[in-house]
């Protein structure tokens, strides 16, 4: 499988400047420090540098980089498919009202307003900071989310709604802001929201999702190294890349 780097941090409203670092030190430590997957299966993969125009790139795993990338990574995967769809774990919502342009906390707004992704084909997991104005946005829409709070306790339920779910599309899109765990365990990221997932829940998630066929892309965002403690988000990333692949 092709993982391709994409270190772009200009669309995080200065919140995450240093996860234009992300995608060196995610890869440097899978290839140094994940020495298999977690089944004891080789890890093998090639990489590639995103180049400019990231509607037209091609690979499995991209890693970012801001949580905008999947805006054009997303439009261009998109038309790959006839009933393409999106799951996102994140502690946001991504659809604030309030930049014109395209940025890390409204892109999920501009794929739906641009009529990219049908408001059905797309669900949140790990929502926990949001502007009121945000759930009524989602409500008015009714795009199906699952709180950090709904996950709790019910990791085996939300995910087999996340499978039922998914069976509809012909091309899935799975894409993970390394935000929805919770900051004890991956610190290393512009916002750091209390009451996240723990590492064990989003590796059920990420391997069950895996095991789907009609899984053709993923991402992981938002790693930013410079705020990071003893490289613990790095490796999360680099564990939960290799569970990818
Ligand atoms: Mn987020």
């Amino acid at each position: 499988m092709k993982i391709v780097k994409v270190p772009l941090s200009e669309r995080s409203l200065g919140k995450n400047l240093g996860c234009n670092k992300g995608p060196d030190a995610i890869v440097n430590m899978l290839a140094e420090n994940i020495w298999s997957k977690e089944d004891g299966s080789q890890i093998v993969f090639e990489i590639d540098e995103a180049s400019e125009d990231l509607d037209s790139a091609e690979g499995d795993i991209f890693i970012g980089g801001d949580h905008s990338i999947t805006h054009p990574l997303f439009k261009g995967f998109a038309k790959n498919f006839d009933n393409p769809g999106l799951i996102v774990f994140d502690a946001h919502p991504d659809v604030y009202e309030n930049e014109k342009e395209l940025s890390h906390q409204d892109w999920v707004k501009f794929l739906i307003d641009g009529g990219v992704l049908k408001p059905e084909n797309v669900v949140l997991v790990g929502i926990r900071a949001a502007d009121p104005s945000e759930f009524k946005w989602l409500d008015n829409k009714k795009i199906k989310y699952f709180t950090a709070a709904d996950v709790y306790g019910h990791v085996e339920d939300v995910c087999e709604k996340l499978v039922k779910f998914s069976e509809k599309l012909d091309g899935l899109y799975l894409s993970i802001d390394i935000d929805v765990l919770d900051p004890a365990f991956a610190p290393g990221t512009g916002y750091r929201e209390p009451g996240g997932l723990s590492t064990r829940e989003l590796l059920y998630f990420v391997k069950e999702i895996k095991n789907l066929k009609n899984l053709k892309r993923s991402d992981l965002v938002e790693v930013n190294p410079e705020i990071d403690t003893d490289e613990m988000t790095v490796k999360i990333a680099a564990k939960i890349v290799g569970e990818l692949l």
